[in-house]
């Protein structure tokens, strides 16, 4: 079993997906294990997004990130990071396949309505980022 970091982004919070996006990982049998609505602040956000501090994009996605509520969540299964990213689809969503989170509700590449940790590392880094060992059941 392994955890994984999933975020709901403004856009979706915004858009009223919520649901559609925890309906999706439920149904494929991952199992939610932390979730809280926060607003992130921009500290947070440079935290989160540090590794993108130098694309010509951090500006855009700073703004957008703090731009509103998001829901950021704890889901753990077997093979949680890689099955979470499937179920997301590609960053941008013009190239994401149908049938995926952002294949299926976005369309602009920042708003693109969820996050999810793309390796073991991540995945560890960004759990402790948003949520204490006592807010994991
Ligand atoms: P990921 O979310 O699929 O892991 P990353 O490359 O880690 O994609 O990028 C983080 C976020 O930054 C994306 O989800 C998207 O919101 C935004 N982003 C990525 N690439 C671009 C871009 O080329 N232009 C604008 N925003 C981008
Ligand atoms: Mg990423």
């Amino acid at each position: 079993m392994s955890q994984t970091f999933v975020m709901v982004k403004p856009d979706g919070v915004r858009r009223g997906v919520v649901g559609e996006v925890i309906r999706r990982l439920e149904a494929k049998g991952l199992q939610l294990k932390a979730m809280k609505l926060i607003r992130i602040t921009p500290e947070l956000a440079a935290r989160h997004y540090e590794e993108h501090r130098d694309k010509p994009f951090y500006g855009e996605l700073i703004s957008f990130i703090t731009s509103g509520p998001s829901i950021p969540m704890v889901w753990e299964g077997r093979e949680a990071i890689q099955v979470a990213r499937t179920l997301m689809g590609a960053t941008d969503p013009i190239k994401a396949q149908p049938g995926t989170i952002r294949g299926d509700l976005a369309l602009a590449i920042t708003e693109n309505i969820v996050h999810g940790s793309d390796s073991v590392e991540s995945a560890e880094r960004e759990i402790a980022i948003y949520f204490s060992a006592e807010e994991i059941t």
